[in-house]
């Protein structure tokens, strides 16, 4: 089976961009879809995921790749009332299987999904792009999430890990997380993972997880999937075939020390799903995301495509960001979610790898 390439869409309604659209795209096979109105800890009801469903097979499309079903934020402190809330996930997998859902991205980010200090910065072509100040202060959370939260208020959007019911609590969440340390949090993320992998190996399912974006402890709050050394740790942690990693060559790659090609080629098999953004890195710490070209970013695109061709890589890919292009404006756009430049991410994948596979062919 090749590599298969999919497209993230945020469901009827909630997204501007429409099948039909992503039906053009040369390529793609599958739907990266949610159920965007469910809160951490809810179960995702049978009838809920056929609907969806309905609508994707309607143009051919497959439903093998969630992102994300959100972790509870008791399961990360590990509260007493984390059981429960697994037992709910649980289902849900079960739920899940049931319309042959292949692999689950999840993350295990404290308080806040990914973070960005600027959702429309000029590229310098005229297109603009998610950015992040490194200098932007590391004291005040508040001023940080009401950045990102009166932007989706003001136009009408949620953001995934950015629910404004949790977010209205953030002192409270802080105060909760207070004695989470690295060394707690990974010790929750090992009780959760040895809590549900029988149900995904009784169903299948790869769980997924998501690297931390960025990939540094932010407002005193520890992260754990930031680099090679932690993610070694990790899958031995859990040493299971259904614990695999969603690799994010962009989340990865905000820190330059991190060479993802040579990750992809150390852990090739047990990553289950493949996001490929470029970042661009300034002198003074920040980035800002680029077009998936090589040449545009830093995170050296070319090598981590040809890692992943090398390994024989059969798991599903998908352009993560891009940049917001002709007429994509705030309002009319997710932010990093357009139509355009991740079409043209994926055309730029597909011709390195069409490339690859002709190369192959002809050297055989
Ligand atoms: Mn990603």
């Amino acid at each position: 089976m090749p590599m298969q390439m999919t497209f993230r869409w945020y469901g009827e309604g909630n997204d501007k961009i429409s099948l039909q659209d992503i039906k053009q795209i040369p390529g793609v096979t599958g739907i990266v879809w949610a159920l965007h109105d469910k809160m951490p800890g809810e179960v995702w009801e049978v009838e809920e995921i056929a609907k969806v469903q309905a609508q994707l097979s309607k143009y051919g499309f497959n439903m093998d790749v969630v992102e994300s079903v959100n972790v509870h934020d008791d399961i990360k402190i590990g509260l007493p009332t984390r059981d429960g809330y697994i037992e709910a996930y649980k289902q849900t997998i079960r739920n899940l299987a049931q319309f042959g859902v292949k692999v689950i991205c999840y993350n295990f980010m404290p308080i806040f999904d990914w973070t960005r200090s600027d959702l429309f910065h000029p590229v310098g072509d005229g297109s603009t792009a998610l950015f992040y100040e490194k200098g932007m202060s590391q004291d005040d959370y508040n001023a940080m999430a009401k950045y990102i939260l009166d932007f989706t208020e003001k136009y009408n959007m949620s953001f995934p890990g950015w629910e404004p019911e949790r977010m209205a609590k953030l002192d409270e969440l802080f105060k909760a997380y207070k004695d989470v340390d690295h060394e707690v949090l990974w010790a929750n993320l090992k009780y959760f993972l040895e809590a549900i992998m029988p149900v995904c190996e009784e169903t299948g399912i790869k769980m997924a997880i998501h690297m931390d974006d960025p990939p540094w402890d932010i407002f005193g709050l520890p992260r754990l999937l930031i680099n090679e050394e932690n993610i070694d740790r990790f899958l031995k942690m859990v040493d299971n075939p259904y614990n695999c990693l969603t690799l994010c060559s962009g989340s990865l790659n905000a820190d330059p020390r991190n060479n993802v090609a040579e990750i992809v080629r150390k852990h090739c098999d047990r990553i289950a799903f493949a996001h490929i953004r470029n970042v661009k890195h300034f002198e003074n710490g920040d980035f800002s995301e680029a077009s998936h070209r090589d040449c545009d970013g830093d995170t050296r695109i070319l090598d981590i495509l040809k890692a992943y061709h090398d390994c024989g890589y059969e798991g599903y890919i998908r352009p993560d960001h891009g940049r917001h292009l002709w007429g994509e404006t705030p309002g009319n756009v997710r932010p990093g979610y357009g139509l355009y430049d991740r079409a043209l991410g994926i055309m730029y994948m597909l011709g390195v790898w069409d490339m690859l596979d002709k190369l192959n062919k002809e050297n055989k």
